[in-house]
């Protein structure tokens, strides 16, 4: 039995079976990890999402931005503005069930696990984990948001939650601003200030951050007690510099590669 943690994926289909394909993988033996961004920008998002709902509990995903720009797409919350590439998955006789399953994804997950005789933990988040917040911490506060989310003012949600402000935590925040700034650490972030301040602006170049700004991995402290899977940020071509932070987007829906890779060995495989 392996554990493969998959990058994002963004509708890449065939990529994805030719990838699990050259790694053996088995649905009834193995597990796969995805660090969120299922859909959207690739062409084939329909069959990926079908694909990866049927693998059933084989599959563990969070949720990335792609994945609830979809959920508010679908629930008519999205803002006008914005291409996307969903109308396949939108105009499918399957859709609701579709977006049943999308909705119901944690935000971050965790789990120990035991290969090779050793035990580790591993926190999968889509963007990154903001410097003041613990493993737990983050959980729970994944967890506010999933709730919301899975309850009767998931439209409300879904509707506010676009936008950069307020753009750092503090524990006094409510309602909207605090579930906004969750969701935008968990799968919106890249450069932040050791304080936790997000700018959500700058999206390319890692060694051109705006002033007073570095990769939120420069301050995290969960390692070396937890290791982190994360996808969305392609411009780091799957390279951190820190042991045990895990950058898996390497930027499929761009022409380049897929990657997995497989914990127990911590080999990568791409396509
Ligand atoms: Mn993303």
């Amino acid at each position: 039995m392996s554990i493969y943690a998959i990058g994002d994926i963004q509708g890449c289909y065939r990529p994805l079976r030719k990838l699990l394909d050259s790694v053996n993988f088995s649905p009834t033996q193995d597990e796969l990890w995805c660090v969120g961004d299922l859909i959207n920008r690739g062409p084939e998002s329909l069959d990926t999402l079908r694909f990866l709902r049927d693998l059933g509990p084989a599959v563990t995903a969070v949720l990335g931005n792609h994945d609830l720009h979809f959920l508010a797409l679908y629930h008519g919350c999205a803002p006008q503005t914005g291409k996307h590439t969903l109308d396949q998955v939108l105009a499918a006789p399957d859709c609701d069930e579709l977006a049943h399953w999308v909705q119901q994804l944690p935000l971050a997950y965790h789990q120990r696990v035991k290969t090779n005789g050793r035990r580790r933990d591993y926190l999968m988040v889509h963007a990154g984990v903001p410097p003041q917040w613990s493993r737990n911490r983050t959980l729970e506060l994944a967890a506010e948001v999933e709730q919301v989310l899975q309850g009767p003012r998931h439209r409300h949600f879904l509707k506010h939650m676009y936008g950069n402000k307020p753009d750092c935590w503090d524990d006094d925040l409510e309602g909207m601003e605090r579930l906004r700034m969750i969701v935008n650490y968990l799968t919106r972030m890249r450069f932040c200030r050791a304080d936790g301040t997000l700018n959500l602006t700058v999206k390319g170049r890692v060694d051109n951050p705006p002033e007073g700004f570095a990769p939120w991995y420069k301050f995290e402290q969960l390692t070396p007690d937890t290791e982190i899977l994360f996808g969305h940020w392609a411009a780091l071509e799957g390279r951190t510099g820190r042991p045990g932070v895990h950058a898996l987007d390497t930027g499929c829906s761009w022409g380049r590669e897929l990657t997995v890779m497989r914990l127990e060995d911590a080999r990568l495989f791409c396509v």
